[in-house]
């Protein structure tokens, strides 16, 4: 199959709440919206950069740059037998992954479509139904903490991570343990700890934790073994993971006992596949992260958490908890902590274009005219 041509196109968008994280606060974002034209269908993708390098050294703007001058020219118009022919035709490009990977799931989306098959069919996924957590922001104070688990707790989500930093990480965590004691619980780092903060999860072992996500540096899965060696807790990592063979390493080195997979992290479905299977040949559980996605994003997250190992619940929240309004019908809200994967022909999903006209920054067509 050919992909003829491609929209990319730039989406202002606010979330609905203020999202502080140990690197940062997002609210206001730009997203991009990847559609792939190609045998009379559309395939659709989205890239889940953020706005600062904060969380990766991709941005928005790296990736609209990434795919207009670099991974666009290198796979438009010519024949690809499959997602591994796309990857073959940008394997010289180092890196830049949320950027292929916006692309790469495009393809996946045009061929579930040529052949009639809802994506996670042609995936290979085993479950429809979906148990998902609500990723929860720091908050101004622990009370503030413990009412925002509290809420979520009664909408039914089936685990709650709280985001940490240095100095908000026990006291808070503590508090939510002693609000809701029979909760699923775990927290997210991402990366602000060293070695030499031990003790901090020493004590947040002790909360019956159902992991720690990347506590340490991103590049660093030496120390995550020394500390994974010090905890009962297992160790979770995210950042730390961009390929199959990280994936091999990190549980190899018992840096960690279990794997957020994002789709845009690795490089597309096919790789975060491969670090499935990985992990299930280590017995480890997978699970399926977020990127504070639109509906294009959380649509091709609740294909992905499809496959068998996906045993942990994901980062995949209601829609309606992110935005007033979202660009895809149906809207993907979870009932009772489940999101439902989407069943029809490819992603399953249309795009509401006149509110994603309203939303648009910039667009271009590839190749121009
Ligand atoms: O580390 O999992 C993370 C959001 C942006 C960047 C990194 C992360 C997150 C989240 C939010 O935790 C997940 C979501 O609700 O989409
Ligand atoms: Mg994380």
């Amino acid at each position: 199959m050919r992909i003829e041509r491609v929209e990319l196109i730039e989406l202002a968008v606010r979330l609905r709440f203020r999202f502080e994280t140990s690197f940062g606060v997002e609210q206001d974002l730009r997203k991009i919206i990847v559609i792939a034209h190609g045998e009379g269908l559309e395939g659709y993708g989205e890239a889940t950069t953020g706005e600062t390098p904060g969380y990766s050294y991709e941005t928005t703007d790296t990736a609209w740059l990434m795919l207009e001058q670099v991974i666009l020219p290198a796979v438009v118009g010519h024949d690809l037998a499959s997602p591994a022919a796309l990857l073959e035709r940008v394997a010289g490009v180092r890196g830049h992954n949320m950027a292929v990977a916006a692309i790469e799931s495009a393809f996946w989306d045009l061929q579930a479509k040529a052949a009639g098959m809802p994506l996670w069919a042609l995936l290979g996924g085993v479950h429809t139904e979906i148990p998902v957590g609500a990723s929860i922001g720091i908050q101004g104070t622990v009370e503030e903490t413990v009412e925002q688990a509290r809420r979520h707790a009664a909408e039914g989500y089936k685990r709650l991570k709280f985001k940490i930093k240095p100095g908000w990480e026990v006291v808070p965590l503590r508090a939510v343990r002693d609000a809701l004691p029979d909760m699923p619980l775990t927290v997210d780092a991402n990366s602000a700890f060293r070695l030499t903060d031990a003790r901090v999860f020493q004590a947040l072992d002790e909360l019956d934790l159902d992991y720690i996500e990347q506590p340490l540096a991103h590049d660093d899965l030496v120390d995550h073994a020394k500390l994974q060696a010090m905890l009962g807790t297992p160790i979770c990592l995210d950042e730390s993971i961009h390929s199959p063979q990280d994936a091999r390493k990190g549980l190899e080195l018992d840096a960690g006992r279990v794997i957020n997979v994002k789709m845009g992290r690795v490089r597309g479905h096919l790789e975060a596949r491969r670090i499935h299977d990985v992990a299930l040949s280590f017995g480890a559980p997978v699970w399926c992260g977020g990127m504070l996605e639109l509906g294009v994003g959380r649509a091709h997250n609740l294909h992905l958490s499809s496959l068998e190992n996906f045993t942990m619940p994901g980062d995949t929240s209601s829609a309606s908890r992110y935005w007033d309004e979202d660009i895809v019908e149906p809207l993907l809200d979870a009932h009772d902590g489940v999101q439902k994967v989407p069943n029809g022909i490819g992603l399953g999903v249309t795009l509401k274009r006149e509110l994603m006209d309203r939303l648009t920054r910039r667009r271009l067509d590839f190749p121009g005219r």
